[in-house]
């Protein structure tokens, strides 16, 4: 059939083991039932689904490929990237979620915590009971983060944390939020901040026009007290966060997959039904090479995403070959939408239908976890040996 050939024009899903397969069709199955056929209303009234958290937690796509002992699958990084490929099926904001959880807040406990502070976190958010966010942008520090404004500064033992951030996915939803500051010495270091702190507060971004579904905010921290045991122990410099970026990015070169194949079936799937001129638009040399001009970037995203986890699997990844992916499949994601959007004519502008959101969120995808721009000059010095930026 018509979505089975467009989604796996060349049969990639053949490389995926079993459990890489079972795991791919019940997130598939969730999203399918539980998602598509309300993400256009959630979209249009800028609301996340909160009351599927407990189950995203039940189905295990969040810190899915941290070890068991903290609450995850220890799922291959193929696995992993197949989820996040079928959240974001559903829509950008339900994969952000998942990343900014599993990603960035999870792998930063993980990575850089002690093992009394994986222990108390790690098991609660993969079950989705408690909520973390990644405050790193600020309003004056977005693609260089190492001039972040963000103090902290230490009393004894213990930090006071100020300053603002914004654009932070699950901001308001959070019940902590992974801070990053400077200490008095001006080396970058994270910290678990309980949400309901003293001098915390959250608040919404409403006037976003992209990711309606994600709850995006700014935090304000004003003298914040965060006493030792909340200091991520082993993040020491921007190479800390910056890791965590790269287990976001790896993720976003799946899921703009996901976005791009909802696009294609429609514009496939609508192509072979709508008439004008007294046949099916699909019969028209137009239409034809633009649905062809879709399925050659939806297979290259595939070749590189399917190459870029086995990199990971073989403990060859560098960080450049992920920018290199996210750079491409968001950029080539937002394409694909934009030729679907055109395609479905009058009906391409409406929430009925999935491609004006998709296309309007891949702006965002394009733009957050590094933009287009800052990509490709992470991948020009690792080509060049030349600084940039
Ligand atoms: P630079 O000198 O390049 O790096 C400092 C240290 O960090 C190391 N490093 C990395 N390590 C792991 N992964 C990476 N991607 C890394 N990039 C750099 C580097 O080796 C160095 O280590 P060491 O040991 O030598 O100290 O630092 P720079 O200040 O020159 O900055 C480089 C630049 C511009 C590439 C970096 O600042 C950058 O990536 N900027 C973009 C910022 C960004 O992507 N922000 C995203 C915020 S989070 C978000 O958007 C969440 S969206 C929600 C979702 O994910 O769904
Ligand atoms: P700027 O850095 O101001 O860039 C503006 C423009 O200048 C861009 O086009 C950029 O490419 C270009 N530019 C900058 N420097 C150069 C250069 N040297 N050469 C050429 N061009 C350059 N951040 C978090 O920390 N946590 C989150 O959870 C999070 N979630 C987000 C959710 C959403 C919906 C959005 C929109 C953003 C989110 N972000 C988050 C922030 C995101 O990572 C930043 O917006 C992004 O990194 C870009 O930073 P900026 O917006 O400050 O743009």
């Amino acid at each position: 059939d018509i979505v089975a050939k467009v989604e796996d024009f060349y049969r990639i899903s053949g490389l995926w083991t079993e459990e890489e397969r079972d795991v791919q069709h019940a997130v598939r199955h969730f999203v399918d039932e539980q998602i598509k056929p309300f993400a256009g209303q959630w979209w249009q009234a800028g609301e996340f689904p909160v009351s599927l958290i407990p189950e995203l937690g039940r189905l295990g796509v969040l810190g899915s490929n941290l070890p068991e002992e903290y609450g995850g699958s220890a799922l291959s990084p193929l696995a992993y990237g197949l989820i996040m490929q079928e959240l974001e099926r559903g829509d950008s904001g339900l994969r952000s979620f998942a990343s900014v959880q599993g990603a960035l807040a999870m792998y930063a406990i993980y990575r850089y915590g002690s093992e009394e502070q994986r222990r108390q976190y790690l098991p609660a958010m993969a079950s989705g009971q408690v909520i973390g966010c990644f405050g790193l942008t600020e309003p004056d520090a977005g693609s260089d983060p190492a001039s972040m404004l963000t103090k902290a500064h230490q009393v004894g033992d213990d930090y006071v944390l100020s300053g603002t951030k914004r654009w932070i996915t699950n901001g308001h939803l959070a019940d902590i939020a992974i801070v990053w500051a400077k200490d008095d010495t001006g080396t970058i270091r994270g910290f678990i901040v309980p949400t309901d702190a003293p001098g915390f507060s959250a608040r919404p971004i409403h006037t976003k026009a992209s990711m309606r579904m994600s709850a995006t905010s700014e935090l304000y921290l004003d003298g914040v007290h965060v006493d030792q045991s909340l200091q991520l122990p082993h993040a020491k410099g921007l190479g800390a966060p910056l890791s965590c970026l790269t287990q976001a990015r790896y993720g976003i070169a799946w899921g703009a997959i996901g976005a791009a194949m909802d696009c294609l079936v429609e514009a496939a799937t609508y192509a072979k039904t709508r008439v004008a001129f007294g046949r099916p638009i699909a019969a028209t040399q137009l239409v034809q090479e633009r649905i062809v001009d879709m399925q050659t970037r939806l297979v290259s995203m595939q070749l590189m995403a399917r190459q870029l986890g086995w990199l990971y699997q073989n403990g060859q990844l560098d960080y450049a070959h992920v920018s290199l992916a996210k750079r491409h499949n968001a950029r080539a994601a937002l394409e694909i939408a934009r030729m679907s959007r055109e395609l479905l004519g009058g009906n391409g502008i409406s929430t009925d239908y999935a491609s004006i959101r998709h296309m309007a969120n891949l702006e965002t995808v394009d733009t957050y976890e590094g933009t287009y721009e800052i990509h490709t000059l992470i991948v020009g010095r690792n080509l060049l040996g030349e600084e940039a930026f």
